[in-house]
């Protein structure tokens, strides 16, 4: 008896789950092959226009901000992102297989020499879980963004409404 009502609640997450992500507009995927870069890369980094798309607390947020590599002969690695406000972060990427939109978590994300990479809506992202308590909209936050060569970056990131598209809008 006890069993069955343990199979019962299990069933009933797993209902929440899929419609916290559906409205989240992520779907469950399967994880490609990814590999780990063994260089440690660059520290001439800088991280600009971080935002946050604040959710309902019950909902990953998601963080978006461009990466910029000024070296011109070494990758930038980014490893994880650090901040008090929340208590789980994670680096994401979103995709499109089949018709369908998932998402999955990436250990480390690469900015090869000299270039630029922008965490957006639909592609990478940092995914940011259990906010603190009273965050709200118009609120910013501080981050570490850590490097490969185990170097942080503070980065201040903007909260910003369910609304909101980019940095800018
Ligand atoms: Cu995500």
């Amino acid at each position: 008896m006890k069993k069955s009502m343990l199979v019962v609640s299990l069933g009933l997450s797993a209902v929440l789950m899929s419609g916290a992500y559906a409205q989240h507009g992520h779907g469950h995927g399967h994880a490609m092959n990814i590999e780990v870069s063994t260089e440690k890369g660059t520290n001439n980094v800088s991280i600009e226009k971080c935002w946050v798309r604040l959710m309902p607390s019950v909902t990953p947020s998601g963080g978006f901000f461009d990466i910029k590599n000024h070296d011109t002969t070494q990758i930038a690695v980014i490893k994880a992102i650090e901040t008090d406000a929340f208590e789980e972060t994670m680096l994401h990427r979103s995709y499109m297989k089949d018709g369908q939109s998932g998402m999955e978590m990436v250990p480390e994300v690469i900015v090869k020499a000299g270039e630029t990479l922008h965490f957006a809506p639909g592609g990478f992202h940092a995914m940011l879980e259990k906010p603190a308590a009273g965050l709200k909209a118009g609120d910013k936050i501080q981050t570490r963004f850590v490097l490969g060569t185990g170097d942080r970056i503070p980065v201040t990131c903007e909260l910003k409404p369910v609304n909101a598209r980019s940095f800018d809008h």
